[in-house]
């Protein structure tokens, strides 16, 4: 009996315009092109005239699909989210439009804290399905990553309760998520007044169990007047580090306290937010790598005036990225495509560096960069389909999705 016969790729996408995002000047663009991929990795791109058999295709790969001219870009990646929570702020939001505003909200008990009271309360199923809501929205618009941070929980039961959820997402639907630990997000009311015991309670039990358990990629704090000091901050950040854990870090969203400068001393992934941030940690930054995580949806949730100092990062050399924030109280966003709108409209962005935002520079957010954020040969097969003439009509359009199809590796 002959074998039979084994074709080089599982599937082949031809008729396609691919870009890349593997070049930090451009959009990568190959057009007329032919993507093969093998067991998840992306093993060939190039014309069909440079396949093995470029005149049958159905002797290429075991599937062979006509993209009729569509656009393949990598997976997109939502590198900052606070996916999983319990209830909503829809009356906060309300409040605020009756004159209160974001941090007299934050210091009468509600704000982030009351998201933490229906956080506890809820169970894992609860927290499962409502999270699940949210995701199916992201995955509709070519998302295959997510970062999800605990943070809503703020004593360890309910800290370990809220990965559990994200990791239950990562296993039930075709979408790869990266968890951080969030402890250090706000002081939970039975430590009122008493901070610095809180984040004892946080770098001697809760981020030693969450690493045994395996829960956590990364580690993260909210550094602001309302949230935790710097040198509470460096505490969080010098046990993540002996325990092997990079962090990230919630910084100069409000005000400027050089938690990006610090951040960057512990070779950070990320800072995040950065509205207030300074030159001087700017050049922190870029010496260390760590990624300017910007996040439009707050800046226009919370009618902030001040703009993130784009053109210094860039001057610098900082990758930028964009995320959705994802959060119920300064952005409660389920699409990464208005960001892209949001970066170019609000912060000035070009369409080419929104793009960047959430394909190869927030894969470095997340320190995946080496297996995501682009279409490379030896990296995973995470790309969507397009239905648009053109990558930069990703960021042109007001959310609305052209998605046509994911490849999830
Ligand atoms: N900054 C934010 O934008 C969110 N957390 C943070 O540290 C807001 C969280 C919330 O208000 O629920
Ligand atoms: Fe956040």
């Amino acid at each position: 009996m002959s074998q039979p016969e084994t074709k080089p790729f599982d599937y082949l996408i031809h008729n396609v315009h691919v870009a890349t995002m593997a070049s930090t000047d451009d959009y990568g663009v190959v057009k007329d092109a032919c993507v093969g991929v093998k067991s998840g990795v992306i093993q060939f791109i190039g014309t069909q005239q440079q396949l093995s058999h470029p005149n049958e295709l159905d002797k290429n790969a075991d599937s062979v699909i006509n993209a009729h001219g569509q656009w393949l870009t990598p997976g997109l990646i939502d590198c900052h989210t606070h996916l999983v929570y319990g209830g909503n702020r829809a009356n906060e939001f309300e409040m605020r439009l009756n004159g209160a505003d974001y941090e007299e909200i934050a210091k009468a008990g509600g704000g982030i804290l009351s998201t933490v009271r229906a956080t506890r309360a809820a169970s894992e199923q609860e927290l499962f399905d409502s999270a699940t809501k949210r995701l199916k929205s992201l995955l509709k618009e070519g998302l295959t990553t997510i970062e999800i941070k605990s943070g809503y929980g703020l004593d360890t039961e309910t800290e370990i309760k809220m990965l559990k959820v994200a990791k239950r997402l990562g296993k039930e639907f075709p979408v790869r998520v990266a968890t951080t630990f969030l402890g250090a997000h706000a002081l939970p009311p039975e430590y009122k007044d008493r901070s610095d015991d809180y984040i004892d309670l946080v770098c001697n039990e809760m981020l030693p169990t969450i690493a045994e358990l395996k829960l956590a990629d990364a580690v993260d704090a909210f550094c602001e007047n309302i949230g935790f000091s710097y040198q509470q901050t460096q505490k969080v950040f010098a046990t993540a580090k002996q325990l092997g854990l990079p962090v990230k870090l919630h910084a100069e969203q409000l005000s400027d306290q050089s938690g990006a400068g610090l951040a960057a001393d512990y070779h950070a992934l990320s800072a995040d937010h950065l509205e207030y941030l300074s030159q001087n940690s700017i050049e922190k930054m870029a010496k260390s790598g760590t990624v300017a995580v910007l996040l439009p949806g707050a800046f226009y949730f919370l009618r902030e005036t001040k703009l993130p100092p784009i053109q210094a990062l860039r001057d610098a050399k900082v990758p930028m990225a964009i995320a959705t924030d994802s959060n119920p109280g300064t952005s409660p966003a389920e699409s990464i495509l208005l960001m892209l709108n949001m970066g170019c409209t609000f912060f000035r962005m070009t369409p080419l560096e929104t793009l960047q935002g959430v394909t190869i520079n927030a894969a470095k957010a997340l320190g995946l960069d080496q297996e995501v954020g682009s279409i490379e040969v030896g990296k995973k097969a995470d790309m969507v389909l397009w239905d648009i003439e053109h990558p930069n009509q990703l960021s042109y359009q007001l959310g609305g999705s052209n998605w046509a199809r994911t490849f999830k590796s």
